[in-house]
């Protein structure tokens, strides 16, 4: 047995689960922290931000571009709460991230007194955003709650989990054991839901896949069952790329609206389904399957006919594999779905300025570069029409659609994943949520490039005042800073680019350079609206 505080039993579960990188904000809640950080830091970095809400989307972005658990660790109360926005986010978008975080002295919790940082039952507040909470009320426990910790974030619903700790709990020490990684609970296959499911597939005339984020890590499979079924596979956030995005059966909203009018038998895999399910609308004559994680998930809002819990990719594998064994020969649909996709394409042209945008970043960014949206017109446009060639390389922030995500998240992604290039799309007013961190990527050379489209405005905001409030415009007009000045001054690349050619060449020269952070500026008017795209009426049932 080896003596440890708290702090340092911490930090050497981490590392032992793998854990390479802490984001971070320091302050005395966590000095023991940090000691045990700094001696331990040839096994793993400390990455620290300028505002907590930074720390805490980089975790997240590292998280969602890595599929591996990522710890973010700040000081309680306002530290905590600076970084709520990041956890909400994380919670919505099951991601593997890890909320450390100090505490008041260990006596004093929970008696009022008013200690630096005390806030009324922060443990009992944090254990409704998370799905697993704990505090470390002795060294002891330390090392068991990381790994407790670190298997229910992969288990069941996966998600974020927290852990808090007493200043003084911090550094106090004991004799210990570490804990080694607990084993994550295997899947366990409901034969005869499968069987129902495959029967329903194999009988059907025009079923349709529908993919969330759930469904990253069964690529293969959900194209094993596209190719044997004919069938299209729709996804508008979290799952675009499971399907690569050059194939004609992969679509996005529109195209997929107009086929789930027609389909008979639809499966979710990992997708809450909610705008087929709140907007689109089911009737009788479609059957629905779900595959989720979550047990409680599949009679949300609808009873499914068939529901499958657990892990998507076992489900999937043996989904597919009983399918064989009913399925019937079906006519190719490629020339079909080719000839929809080519006029869904001349409809979209009435985004046309945004698509030059984006097919300029489509050619420029590597089939495996990552792809960061925001709550912009480029990035309703990109969920609409940017191709996505791989599971896991466009982040798009699922249904908290939370402005000012895409900058720190984008550059959490770009640090964990050196490998690739990373772009980060944003418009002026989302950029500026966590424009600060400009100085945490170039203190930290992190290559992300960053393009922002200034409008002057809180664009989105600005149409719906203009186009269904008789034009009574308030609280939508931005004052902004020269972009280009701003990174300039913090010592990144920056540029600007005024049409789709100047951002193609800006692009190509940031991505060979890549030796930390570029901002490209460029400047627009308004952009035609997206939103015949996205929300469209009741198609099926009451
Ligand atoms: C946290 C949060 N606050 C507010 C909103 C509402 N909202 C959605 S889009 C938008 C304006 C976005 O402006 P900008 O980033 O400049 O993009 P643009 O529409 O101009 O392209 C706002 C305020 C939101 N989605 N999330
Ligand atoms: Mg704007």
């Amino acid at each position: 047995m080896e003596t440890m505080t708290a702090a340092e039993a911490t930090v050497a579960s981490l590392i032992a689960h793998g854990i390479d990188t802490m984001y971070a904000l320091p302050g005395i809640h966590n000095d023991h922290l940090f000691e045990a950080l700094f001696k331990a830091s040839d096994r793993i970095r400390t990455v620290h931000s300028r505002h907590e809400q930074g720390a805490a989307y980089m975790a997240l972005g590292a998280a969602l571009a890595t599929n591996r658990p990522q710890p973010y660790c700040v000081v309680p109360g306002p530290g905590l709460f600076n970084t709520g926005a990041a956890l909400l986010t994380a919670y919505a978008m099951n991601a593997p991230v890890l909320a450390l975080y100090g505490q008041i002295p260990d006596h004093a919790i929970g008696k009022g007194i008013g200690y630096l940082h005390e806030i009324r039952d922060q443990a009992g507040i944090i254990s409704r955003l998370v799905d697993f909470s704990a505090r470390i009320g002795s060294p002891e426990v330390a090392s068991r709650y990381v790994a407790e910790a670190l298997r229910a974030m992969s288990s069941g619903r996966p998600g974020p989990v927290a852990l808090e700790c007493a200043i003084d709990m911090w550094g106090r020490s004991a004799p210990m054991t570490l804990t080694a990684p607990l084993a994550i609970p295997k899947t366990i296959i409901d034969e005869d839901a499968v069987l129902a499911a495959a029967k329903l597939l194999a009988n059907a005339t025009n079923p349709m896949i529908v993919c969330g984020g759930g469904a990253q890590d069964c690529s293969a499979e959900v194209a094993e069952l596209s190719a044997m079924l004919q069938a299209p596979v729709l996804a508008y956030r979290r799952g675009r790329g499971v399907l690569d995005g050059r194939s004609p059966f992969a679509v996005t909203l529109p195209l997929g609206y107009e086929l789930w009018r027609e389909a008979d038998v639809a499966i979710g895999i990992g997708t809450h389904m909610n705008i087929q399910k709140l907007e689109w609308g089911v009737d009788d004559d479609l059957k629905v399957i779900r595959i989720d994680a979550d047990p409680e998930e599949p009679a949300r809002a609808i009873t499914p006919a068939v529901a499958l819990t657990g892990d998507a990719r076992p489900i999937m594998r043996r989904l597919v594999d009983v399918l064989g064994k009913h399925n019937r020969k079906r006519a190719s649909r490629k020339a079909e779905m080719e000839e929809r996709q080519a006029k869904m394409s001349s409809r979209l042209e009435k985004i046309a300025p945004q698509r030059r945008y984006l097919e300029a970043i489509r050619d420029e960014l590597p089939e495996n570069g990552i792809l960061v949206d925001e709550v912009t017109q480029m990035g309703f446009a990109a969920r609409l029409a940017f191709p996505v060639y791989k599971p896991r390389t466009f982040l798009s922030p699922g249904y908290q659609d939370n402005l000012g995500w895409g900058f720190a998240t984008a550059l959490g992604a770009a640090d964990a994943r050196r490998d690739v290039p990373v772009i980060s799309i944003t418009g002026d007013g989302g950029f500026m949520f966590t424009a600060n961190e400009m100085a945490t990527a170039v203190r930290h050379n992190i290559p992300l490039t960053v393009v922002v489209f200034a409008d002057g405005a809180f664009g989105n905001v600005r149409r719906i005042q203009q186009e269904r409030y008789g034009n009574r415009v308030i609280a939508s007009d931005l004052a902004n800073p020269d972009f280009v000045k701003f990174a300039d001054s913090f010592g990144a690349a920056s540029e600007r680019a005024r049409n789709p050619e100047e951002l193609r060449a800006a692009l190509r020269r940031s991505i060979a350079r890549r030796d930390g952070p570029t901002l490209i500026e460029v400047p627009v008017g308004a952009f035609p609206s997206p939103w015949e795209f996205i929300q469209m009426p009741r198609v099926r049932g009451k």
